[in-house]
């Protein structure tokens, strides 16, 4: 488990409406078998009445389709009136996220620790604005996090203890919402083995330490179709 600390209040919803609804209509894509699984998710529309909005991460290996279900999630939420804004992990518009942006296309080669130290440092230093646009009641839907940095790291075999460490203070999403697919067929997609990591052998192990980074927060869906990047 990440030591990762619980922002006060719950994301509260007036109408019931979570994120279940949400996943709900088929085109997502997503899994939405277990949909009262989702259900512990509430979220405030409007986000101007008190309840904060709630921190939504999508995970899963390079070439999982996350990128595209981030981007439906958000428009059918933003459809449903919720105000919500779509992130991403690395933040490669940050100077931090241009270190990392040049280390993933090989264009620069760092020690195993500073780049894990960067990926986190990169969240760091957006934690303020996460916090303040969760606690205005804007939902945030985040695609890669601390769970990223830590299995990703790990994988290269540095000690998962170590890993976690820099995580300790960030804000904890209220659901994990991870997409597990195969690596053999994330390599299938086009564009496969352009960044660091995308190698089939590499993601295998990013898959186990993810499998063993998962609590009660997570909600684990098969990758049922395929998606455009
Ligand atoms: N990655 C991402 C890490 O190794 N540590 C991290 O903390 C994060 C957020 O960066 N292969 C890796 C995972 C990916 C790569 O992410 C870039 P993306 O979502 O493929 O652009
Ligand atoms: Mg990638």
């Amino acid at each position: 488990m990440i030591a990762l600390v619980r922002l006060a209040g719950r994301a509260a919803s007036r109408s019931r409406v979570g994120i279940a609804a949400a996943a709900a209509p088929p085109p997502v894509g997503l899994s939405v078998q277990r949909r009262r699984a989702f259900q512990g998710v509430r979220m405030e529309t409007g986000g101007s009445k008190g309840g904060r909005g709630a921190l939504v991460v999508l995970e899963g290996l390079d070439r999982s389709g996350k990128t595209s279900q981030c981007a439906r999630l958000l428009s059918f939420l933003k459809g449903k009136g919720y105000n919500a804004e779509g992130w991403r992990f690395p933040d490669r518009a940050t100077s931090v996220g241009q270190m990392i942006s040049s280390y993933l296309a090989n264009d620069s080669q760092l020690d195993d620790r500073t780049i894990h130290l960067l990926f986190s440092a990169n969240r760091w230093e957006k934690r303020a604005l996460m916090e303040s646009k969760l606690l205005s009641g804007t939902t945030l839907i985040v695609d890669r996090y601390s769970y990223s940095g830590v299995a990703f790291s790990a994988a290269k075999g540095l000690d998962i203890e170590w890993c976690k460490a820099p995580e300790n203070g960030l804000i904890a999403p209220d659901l994990v919402i991870y997409l597990d697919v195969q690596p053999e067929k994330a390599a299938e997609r086009g564009g496969y083995g352009g960044e660091r990591y995308e190698k089939i052998e590499f993601q295998k192990k990013v898959a186990e330490h993810y499998h063993s980074l998962r609590d009660s927060t997570w909600k684990v869906t098969q990758f049922l179709q395929e998606s455009p990047r």
